[in-house]
């Protein structure tokens, strides 16, 4: 069933212009009040504040839809390449302030409300934002999305709507508790369900070979289970350029509400069981972070949005007509990370099975289609799907890899004969443990392109993760640094520093972010650093009132406020940040350290653990403990604080990173990927404490070494000292200040007299330290008295901020995209 117009277009009101509200208070007011009373079906004097929010919402999309539904026909009509970016997770943050950015209408909503007697600041918080990503990779895409839209590039997000997104964070005694996140559960004013587009999506059963009329042999796919997919589409809107372009998530559903014969049977509950079977496959996102645990819903849930996306993209949106053998040109596919890597074999089923190639000219489309953008360097993450699973679910996509990688193998052998362990190394099926797929070496084989998300990620991702392919295949490389929207990340939560940029500069910085240059002149202007230090004041000043409401925390106000705010994980090394607190506090209760010699700090994490991570969860415990201990503590009262806000996310990230003063960024060099907060932070005017590593080198290079506080080894250094054997314990016995903030953590004092509890975290650094915390430790100490050098004079610090802020415009989402652009997306 194709899914086609069925108006004639030659009616004289097809193509016709969409009614907008007039962009003014009044036509604000009147939308506003349409949508409450025809809506949401509620009287101004009878609504709650979920009912003016939903309305509110409803009107900007007003304001949106003209410009959506004329991208949309302007798509249609252009038939340029489209990119269709492949991602299980987007995390987008709150849609309301986004959209009224984009539209210019903040001001006019504002006073639109206002005079309804309404405090618009109240209808924003009632958003509770689409946390359908983990950290990161989630994040990315949602910034990927943004400039596309303000590029005006033709673009497809396609992903999974789930019911349920990234949990809840709650403490109970000190504790990570984890609440479903039921996001959807107010009503979701942003989204529009498609059930038209429904798109049927198979699992199970077997293959069997027949021959066809030309007498090739061909296998049919006999399936056993079917689930429907059903696209809702969201607005991405460009900035200010009426450009809207879609996000298209997917949600399962039976394919038949009840089996009917079942029901007539009389078993009604066993009817309604299939119907619960088939929608837990969207009911929520995988809470992981860089380790795949490998069920089976997951790779369900990876199979059903890939094969929704491909038959959305391929049935539904190229000409009837259209000829595959030029796919290429009109498609290029994405995959972020190794998620949606099984739309490769899914694309060649499409096009042998069903349309009837031969296998060579489909695998020739096939991987011209593709390209793969890997997000990690541990060796843990690499996603692994067995043989024996993936073969009981799609039995058909089993064999097409295999027959990839027969073709792959013969390919090697040519390339190197006689040399089998290199074969075995790099074959898509590894054998130990466990026969399995090796996702990211299929993504590999039959990508254009792959490419790593920071300079040195792509080096390493070259060297280390796959050396042999880049080997074999050095122009398939490439490297493409991460980059984060300039809309949200400074313009929507910096309005503050935005005005004072606008001011200084002009406007086209938005959407021009090297425009920030201009503001390094700047910097030696005393007027303009007070004013750009008042700006970082009333951020901070922000952040306490909401921090207050929102956690009953009361922080002093003049301290340098220290953030350090990501997923929680060993390799990023939240415990060397603790062990610089514990060090602090222990210098002045044992009375090595005056307090007044301490610069004052709050340092505040945000983090949240995987559920089944335990040691991650062990480490959350740890720094709620310390928090509660300083913070009682009179002997360091306004000196040092510690704050640990439950659930950071994208909406408390907008209120955090500008009010800091300074970054953390401090994982063990070679592990962490790229980070993108650090990139966030930088653009906001936070200096960055880091080791050479991910996008850090990248930061550090373009701001200069003088502001940007660099500790710790090298990538090539850990090697070595990995090499010669870590001992963690040799160094604790040789450093004195390490051993009493050790022993201090150790003693209990931290947990009412409780050593049991901190052990799990304390042994494991002193007997293991895969992440070598204690080996960064004296340096780590040493930057951060680097720090609070600068920091006690304001001069010199504004000024060393102010030039991180004008030299990070490489940082923005636009000149990532332009890269894929160039070098990838336009580069075959
Ligand atoms: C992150 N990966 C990297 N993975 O860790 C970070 O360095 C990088 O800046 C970012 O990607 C964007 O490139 C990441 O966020 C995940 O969250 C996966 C989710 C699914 C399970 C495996 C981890």
């Amino acid at each position: 069933r194709r899914i086609g117009p069925s108006f004639k277009a030659n009616h004289p009101l097809a193509s016709g212009p969409v009614v907008q509200p007039a962009p003014t208070v009044d036509g604000f007011v009147e939308a506003f009040l349409a949508e409450l009373n025809y809506g949401q079906g509620v009287l101004l004097s009878q609504s709650t504040v979920n009912d003016q929010y939903l309305a509110l919402a409803r009107t900007v999309r007003r304001y949106l839809m003209a410009d959506w539904l004329e991208t949309g026909a302007r798509r249609r009509q252009a038939q340029q390449k489209t990119v269709a970016y492949l991602s299980a997770e987007y995390l987008l943050g709150r849609q309301l302030g986004n959209n009224l950015l984009a539209t210019n209408l903040q001001d006019v909503a504002e006073e639109a409300m206002r005079r309804s007697g309404i405090d618009i600041a109240a209808l924003r918080s009632q958003e509770v934002e689409p946390g359908l990503g983990n950290g990161g990779l989630g994040r990315l895409a949602a910034c990927f999305v943004d400039s596309l839209a303000t590029m005006d590039v033709p673009c497809i997000g396609y992903g999974i709507r789930y019911e349920y997104g990234i949990f809840r964070q709650t403490f109970v005694e000190d504790r990570q508790v984890e609440l479903p996140d039921s996001w959807l559960s107010l009503g979701s004013p942003w989204e529009f369900p498609h059930p038209e587009r429904q798109v049927i999506v198979s699992f199970g059963g077997h293959t069997e070979t027949t021959t066809d009329d030309a007498g090739v042999e061909r296998s049919r796919w006999i399936p056993d289970w079917n689930v429907l997919g059903m696209p809702y589409h969201y607005m991405v809107p460009g900035f200010r350029n009426g450009v809207v372009n879609t996000l298209r998530l997917w949600s399962a559903r039976a394919t038949h509400a009840f089996d009917l014969q079942i029901f007539n049977s009389g078993d009604y509950a066993q009817a309604v069981r299939s119907q619960t079977f088939a929608e837990n496959i969207s009911k929520v996102l995988y809470p992981e972070d860089s380790t795949p645990q490998g069920k089976e819903l997951r790779l369900q849930q990876q199979y059903f949005f890939v094969a929704c996306s491909l038959h959305d993209f391929i049935d539904n949106t190229l000409p009837a007509d259209y000829d595959l053998r030029r796919l290429p040109e009109r498609l290029v596919v994405q995959l972020n990370d190794t998620h949606p890597v099984i739309a490769i074999p899914e694309l060649m089923r499409i096009l042998v099975d069903r349309k009837g190639f031969d296998w060579d000219e489909a695998w020739d489309i096939t991987k011209r289609c593709f390209a793969y953008t890997c997000h990690t360097l541990l060796p843990e993450a690499l996603e692994v799907w067995s043989v024996d699973l993936l073969g009981r679910l799609l039995p058909r996509h089993l064999e097409i890899i295999y027959r990839i990688n027969e073709e792959f193998l013969d390919e090697v052998r040519e390339a190197f004969p006689g040399d089998e362990m290199r074969v075995r190394r790099m074959s898509v099926i590894a054998e130990h443990p466990e026969r399995s797929v090796r996702m990211a070496y299929l993504a590999t084989v039959a990508g254009a392109k792959v490419n790593g998300v920071a300079e040195l990620h792509s080096q390493l991702l070259r060297d280390k993760v796959l050396p042999d392919f880049s080997q074999l295949w050095p122009e398939k490389f490439t490297n493409v640094t991460n980059g984060v929207t300039p809309r949200r990340f400074v313009l929507l939560a910096n309005r503050r520093l935005s005005d004072l940029v606008t001011d200084t500069i002009g406007e086209g910085w938005v959407t021009d972010l090297d425009r920030l240059r201009e503001l390094e002149p700047h910097a030696e202007d005393p007027e303009f650093r007070a004013a750009f230090r008042q700006v970082k004041a009333d951020n901070k000043e922000r952040l306490y009132k909401l921090l207050r409401v929102r956690d009953g925390l009361d922080l002093p106000r003049e301290a340098m406020l220290d953030v350090m705010v990501k997923r929680l994980h060993e390799y990023k090394r939240q415990t060397l940040k603790l062990l610089h607190i514990v060090s602090l506090y222990e210098g002045v209760v044992s009375g090595r350290v005056a307090p007044e010699d301490l610069t004052p700090r709050t340092v505040v994490f945000g983090a949240k653990a995987a559920p089944g991570y335990h040691m991650a969860k062990e480490i959350i415990f740890l720094i709620n403990a310390v928090a509660d201990t300083v913070n009682a503590d009179p002997r360091v009262a306004g000196r040092l604080s510690v704050a640990f806000p439950a659930n950071y996310n994208v909406t408390l990230a907008e209120k955090l990173i500008p009010a800091a003063d300074l970054s953390e960024q401090i994982s063990l060099a070679g592990k962490e990927a790229s980070g993108t907060g650090n990139m966030k932070f930088a653009l906001n005017g936070a200096l960055t404490i880091g080791t050479d590593d991910g996008a850090n080198v990248e930061i550090r290079r373009l701001v200069g070494d003088d502001n940007f506080f660099l500790f710790g080894m090298t990538e090539p250094e850990v090697e070595t000292l990995r090499g010669e054997g870590y001992v963690p314990a040799d160094l604790y016995e040789q450093d004195p200040v390490l051993r009493a903030t050790i022993d201090l953590l150790a003693s209990g004092h931290f947990t009412g007299g409780d050593r049991q509890v901190v052990a799990p975290v304390v042994d494991n650094l002193l007997h293991q330290d895969a992440f070598m915390a204690l080996a960064d430790f004296p340096a780590y100490l040493e930057a951060q008295a680097r720090v609070d050098a600068a920091y006690a004079d304001p001069d010199t610090w504004s000024r060393m901020a102010i030039l991180n802020v004008a030299r990070s415009g490489f940082f923005s989402s636009d000149r990532s995209m332009r890269d894929y652009l160039e070098r990838i997306w336009t580069a075959r």
